[in-house]
């Protein structure tokens, strides 16, 4: 059985995806090598599923369709850059509430599915660059306000180059 790699994420809407640019850009210039995530592929990740099969797929729509709904304001103002996974990237200084409770409601629907919570605590982010090994100071950021109005699935197919990302399923937040 083909088994998929999914993951759920928030994903910028182009007006987002245009503020972030230049935002990225800035962060970018700091790294003295890596990778640039592109622009139409910066997103943050709520929950990595890994490989899936259809009745697993199934099992995780179902509970992402059970997510309560509340309204999210991210203002993404800083950068930073974790050495041990090589990523750069921009995020929230201070984290919202209203985020970390979707993300824990989500989890706990995925749980009553079968699905088992493993890995690091949850820290938002949007990538902009992978394999960075070395930065110097991180710019300031001007501050870009997202208020997400639905969170996705997204299907992720590795390849040669960069994956490719397929929107598979949508759920409003507000
Ligand atoms: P990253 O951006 O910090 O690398 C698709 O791979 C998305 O899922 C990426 O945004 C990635 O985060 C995130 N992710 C979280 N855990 C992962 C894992 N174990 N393997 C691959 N990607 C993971």
């Amino acid at each position: 059985m083909t088994k998929e790699r999914l993951f759920f994420a928030l994903w910028p809407s182009d007006n987002i995806r245009e503020a972030l640019r230049p935002a990225a850009d800035a962060v970018r210039d700091a790294a003295a090598d890596g990778k640039t995530v592109s622009q139409d592929k910066l997103h943050i990740t709520l929950r990595f599923m890994g490989s899936l099969d259809a009745d697993q797929w199934k099992a995780a729509e179902l509970a992402a369709s059970r997510v309560r709904e509340r309204s999210i304001d991210l203002l993404l103002d800083r950068a930073g850059y974790w050495p041990q996974s090589r990523v750069l990237w921009i995020g929230c200084g201070e984290v919202p509430d209203a985020l970390l409770g979707l993300v824990a409601d989500l989890n706990t629907e995925l749980g009553g599915e079968g699905f088992e919570l493993t890995g690091r605590p949850y820290r938002p982010h949007v990538t902009v660059a992978r394999g960075v090994t070395d930065c110097a100071e991180l710019p300031p950021i001007r501050p870009i306000h997202w208020e997400p109005a639905h969170f996705v699935l997204v299907r992720s197919q590795l390849g040669a180059g960069d994956p490719s990302y397929e929107i598979v399923g949508e759920w409003p937040i507000r």
